[in-house]
């Protein structure tokens, strides 16, 4: 299960809608649906989300920065720190 709250991260505190949003994210970046974020749906994502162009070997790094427990996918909880992430969300648009 999803680990949505955690109190030891103050700055995270989204409300239920929020969480929603970036669930429908997460579920239409994950092209296969397994859950799951690999590399290339990332870089497929940001395509989509972004005009201009974002290099590969950046999208690897963002991937594998948040990629917290190094099984090369993002889950639903890394996905979702890094849509919480500043400099990211700015990326995304939220
Ligand atoms: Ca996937
Ligand atoms: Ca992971």
């Amino acid at each position: 299960m999803y680990i949505l709250y955690n109190p030891e991260k103050q700055q995270f505190n989204p409300t239920d809608a929020a969480i929603v949003q970036r669930y429908d994210k997460c579920h239409s970046c994950d092209i296969n649906k397994d859950g799951r974020i690999s590399i290339k749906e990332l870089k497929k994502f940001i395509e989509t989300q972004e005009d201009h162009h974002i290099p590969h070997h950046l999208i690897k790094t963002i991937h594998a920065y948040f990629d917290r427990n190094g099984d090369a996918r993002l889950d639903f909880e890394e996905f979702l720190e890094m849509m919480n992430n500043p400099i990211i969300a700015k990326t995304f648009k939220g």
